[in-house]
């Protein structure tokens, strides 16, 4: 059975988790009605996976005895001045969600919850990759600059990406 102090910090970032799913929606509304196709496909695609990383928390905790709870949650923002301002905003909130992660796993240990902290090593190397996939990005949008042909390129990367992980999904 899951001790309460690990349950209500596990549905703590059960709202972090729903949060991210609905910022990186926002987003990609931004980036579907301001010319960018293949970032808003692939922030679509992000906002599915942070759905998915709710409901493996949410699953967890009603597996182990406990009771996952909902929470209300704060509007996102849904103007952005760029789309250098988008993934900059991207890799901040992803900062934000590993350093949660983390507290989330002192937490277990604090509590003796080894069970709990040997299902957090998934999220723990699942954001070592976002961070990474999101800064190579972030590089990509620095470099290009203002130049039009350039953006237009990472966007069809973009839209590329999203396309793989659709894939690599289904196999
Ligand atoms: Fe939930 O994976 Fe990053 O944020």
């Amino acid at each position: 059975m899951i001790k309460k102090t690990v349950e209500s910090a596990i549905n703590e970032q059960i709202r972090r988790e729903e949060f991210s799913s609905r910022l990186y929606l926002s987003m990609a509304i931004w980036c579907q009605s301001n010319g960018f196709p293949g970032a808003a496909d692939f922030l679509y695609r992000q906002s599915d996976e942070e759905r998915m990383h709710q409901l493996k928390f949410v699953h967890y905790v009603n597996d182990r005895g406990g009771k996952a709870a909902l929470m209300a949650l704060d509007a996102p923002k849904s103007s952005f001045d760029s789309l250098l301002t988008v993934f900059e905003q991207v890799m901040e909130h992803e900062h934000y969600i590993t350093a949660s992660i983390n507290d989330l796993y002192e937490v277990t240990l604090n509590e003796k919850d080894y069970t709990t902290g040997n299902f957090l090593q998934w999220y723990i190397n699942e954001q070592i990759e976002e961070e990474s996939t999101m800064s190579t990005i972030l590089d990509k949008i620095n470099l290009v600059g203002d130049d039009k042909a350039g953006m237009f390129h990472i966007d069809k990367e973009l839209a590329a990406m999203a396309t793989a992980a659709i894939s690599n999904a289904a196999v």
